[in-house]
């Protein structure tokens, strides 16, 4: 055995199944977790503990995850490469929570925008959960001792608070985790609404016309482009002030691995309807492996199971080192008279 070999550095990543993923999950943080799972330790998971703090159904919970489960496979992360499970089969990160809890401040927490938005669009609706939602993901990310987390633009925050929560208890209780970094993407870390251009899209926006699901028909992509709000200018720059044409822009970059000075150079001279049906192509090239993959696998559910079962297994076994060394320090042995 080569013993100079040295260990991978660890990536962990989630995404909520709230609804069918957008192409803003897809750019934002999907494509990479396909991008580095060869490099990496890999664990990419469907946060499905974080979904309920937003009140879902149970069934659609449970259909959504699987849904979401096949659809991290049909956009080509491997099984046999990375570990991809579902949150909840790892009850590990529940029990890191209540120790990282414990080192969180309610004041730091009170300062996330994602807590203040979300409070903010469902007041009736502010649980517990929704507060303490940002140490839920710091426990997902120190369990596995992840080094960096590959996340669109939006999640920067809570990384950096997963940092602060780990260098604290570090200080606390002596090297315990590794202290993580976000992974954001040049291109496509903040695709925006096709709608209101200066919001991101989101795939629980109330406005269907305000997204592309990775799964939308090619039909219903063009439409939803040709519905998508530009300017009065007319002409194609790229001026991240122009919201509208910028976002079109990024997305046609983003499905061709381009550079927005690229995306001008094709759109040079043209007008916004070959903008937007151009983008529409591009988008529907991308997407397409995709649905016809997922397709394939959502029809062998016998399959889907295995591997998520499989993928908290190996999991587990990370996850369940790192919380009975925390539970060690914090002096929560078991069985000890
Ligand atoms: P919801 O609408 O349910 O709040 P969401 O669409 O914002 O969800 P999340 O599950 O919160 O998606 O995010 C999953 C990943 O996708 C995160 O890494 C997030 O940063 C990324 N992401 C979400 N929306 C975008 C976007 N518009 N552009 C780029 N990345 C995004
Ligand atoms: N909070 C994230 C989803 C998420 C996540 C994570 C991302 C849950 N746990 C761990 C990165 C690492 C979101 O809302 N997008």
């Amino acid at each position: 055995m080569d013993t100079t070999t040295k260990k991978k550095d660890a990536v962990l990543s989630g995404i909520q199944p709230t609804s069918v993923l957008t192409i803003g999950n897809y750019f934002g943080a999907l494509k990479n977790y396909v991008a580095m799972q060869d490099d990496f330790d890999a664990y990419y998971m469907v946060a499905n503990l974080h979904a309920q703090t937003v009140r879902m159904d149970p069934t659609e919970l449970r259909r959504r995850s699987v849904e979401t489960f096949a659809l991290f496979l049909a956009a080509g992360i491997d099984p046999n490469h990375s570990t991809v499970f579902v949150q909840s089969h790892v009850p590990e990160h529940t029990q890191l929570t209540w120790a990282l809890m414990c080192n969180a401040y309610t004041g730091e927490l009170s300062r996330m925008t994602q807590f203040k938005e979300k409070s903010a669009k469902s007041a009736e609706n502010i649980n517990a959960g929704l507060f303490t939602y940002p140490v839920l993901m710091a426990a997902d990310i120190l369990i596995y001792q992840a080094k960096y987390i590959p996340v669109g633009a939006d999640q920067k925050q809570h990384v950096e608070l997963t940092r602060d929560i780990a260098i604290r208890f570090n200080n606390l209780y002596g090297e315990t985790f590794v202290v993580p970094e976000p992974y954001i993407p040049k291109i496509g870390a903040r695709i925006m609404s096709l709608q209101e251009p200066e919001k991101k899209m989101s795939k629980s926006d109330a406005n269907p016309n305000a997204y592309i699901r990775i799964l939308d028909e090619p039909d219903l992509i063009v439409k939803k482009l040709k519905r998508a709000v530009t300017d009065s200018e007319g002409e194609i720059t790229a001026n991240p002030d122009r919201a509208g044409v910028y976002n079109l822009l990024s997305i046609y970059s983003a499905c061709t691995n381009g550079t927005i000075e690229d995306a001008v150079a094709r759109f040079a001279g043209k007008g916004y309807g070959d903008l937007k049906s151009g983008v529409a192509d591009a988008i529907v090239d991308t997407l397409k492996p995709i649905q016809t993959e997922y397709a394939r696998l959502l029809a062998d559910k016998a399959y889907l199971t295995e591997q998520m079962r499989l993928g908290a297994e190996r999991a587990q076994i990370t996850a369940r080192k790192t919380v009975s060394k925390v539970y060690h320090k914090m002096g929560f042995d078991s069985y000890q008279a």
